[in-house]
């Protein structure tokens, strides 16, 4: 094993006080063992003996996913790479499975499966699959049934409640290349069949996977692959990833993992910088737009507001959320929280979290030429305020 894998440590027992103060906190990747998995019904039903097997392992019992054949999902084909990620295309899953059972299309990756979601869309629970485990529940990107309350609803007018639980299915061999997670938020991958090798690299210390200035794609193009630390998650096991932290993932066995993005109170900072970042891309990409708009209405008139919406518009589209979509996330997961007070960080830090995003939002220019959005930060600080001491 790599002589810096000691840095991810496993665990056979977590408690949410640990999680939150040596993970969530100081942004630490963790392993959580394979008992952590064992009883999902998913750990049942995707797995076949296989044998003649030195370790316990499985195979993939592709019978079993073909009751999810008619979903549409995104297939990669890791044999063709298109730009920073691999070609890929929709295709019922039934497809590939049947490319799979006579022994083609090795190359062939199903990522980012909304399985979860899908299976909600059909009336069943996703406990036909998997439990969130425990130390997992304060997740404030994925709302769950939320979603169909109407308050929330209310408050999703810009897409903050997309679907961020995945299934991730692929032959030994598939992998994803060189990566961060999107918004800054952090994620969970659980091994439900086969095993994963891992590449870490934590935020701040990238020099070493980059050539001429820009992030490799396969670490291992690299002499040492880069320095980062390497780990195998064995199936049955949990890992988590903190933010900003670059990863790339391959498939040792034939894999099948269930993946979420999410999100509590200690990502607020990482989402907030990583929104900052995505605006000032977008604002440098279109500055010839700011150009007209202040040529046209005069750069002493009334320019801003409509540069501002502009750039909103777009970023709405293009990292997928802007200040809108960040502060309707904020109230209502401050308003209805996913997880019991027991396996969420305290109110007082909570809440700190959230009034320090709320001062360095108001700081932002852009703040000023945002009246909605200054209404629901408005709403956000006013209820925390108002909060009785615990
Ligand atoms: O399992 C994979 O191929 C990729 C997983 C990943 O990158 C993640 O969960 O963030």
């Amino acid at each position: 094993m790599d002589a810096l894998s000691w840095q991810v440590r496993r665990y056979d027992r977590i408690t949410y006080e640990t999680f939150l103060r040596d993970h969530l906190i100081l942004n630490r990747p963790l392993i959580l063992d394979a008992s952590h998995t064992a009883s999902w019904s998913a750990a049942k039903a995707w797995r076949i003996v296989a044998q003649p097997c030195e370790r316990l392992c499985h195979e993939a019992d592709l019978n079993a996913l073909s009751r999810y054949g008619h979903h549409v999902v995104p297939v990669a084909d890791t044999s063709t790479r298109c730009f920073s990620e691999f070609e890929r295309d929709e295709r019922p899953l039934r497809k590939v499975l049947d490319l799979w059972k006579a022994g083609e299309g090795q190359s062939l990756y199903v990522k980012d499966w909304h399985l979860l979601d899908l299976v909600e869309r059909e009336g069943r629970k996703v406990n036909e699959v998997y439990e969130v485990p425990e130390i997992f529940r304060d997740d404030w990107m994925n709302p769950g049934s939320r979603v169909r309350d109407e308050e929330f609803a209310e408050h999703d007018r810009h897409g903050t409640s997309s679907d961020f639980r995945f299934c991730y299915v692929g032959p030994a061999g598939t992998f994803t290349p060189l990566h961060r997670d999107v918004y800054g938020s952090y994620s969970w991958s659980a091994n439900v069949v086969g095993r994963k090798l891992w590449w870490f690299y934590p935020p701040h210390d990238l020099d070493s996977v980059k050539r001429d200035g820009e992030l490799v794609f396969d670490v291992r193009e690299l002499e040492d692959e880069g320095g980062g630390i390497k780990i195998v998650q064995e199936e049955g096991e949990i890992i988590f990833v903190p933010s900003g932290w670059h990863h790339q993932v391959l498939n040792l066995d034939f894999c099948i993992s269930i993946n979420h993005n999410f999100a509590s109170s200690p990502t607020i900072p990482y989402l907030f910088e990583a929104l900052c970042v995505s605006q000032q891309r977008v604002e440098e990409s279109i500055s010839d737009v700011k150009e007209m708009i202040q040529q046209r209405l005069g750069k002493n008139g009334p320019w801003e507001e409509e540069w501002v919406e502009e750039v909103q518009g777009l970023l709405e589209r293009d990292a997928g959320w802007g200040w809108s979509g960040f502060w309707d996330m904020i109230w209502a997961n401050t308003q209805k929280p996913p997880a019991p007070a027991s396996l969420s960080p305290p109110r007082a830090l909570q809440d700190q979290y959230v009034l320090e995003a709320i001062r360095k939002y108001r700081n932002l220019p852009c703040s000023r030429f945002l009246p909605a959005v200054n209404e629901v930060v408005d709403h956000v600080e006013r209820a925390i305020r108002s909060a009785p001491a615990d």
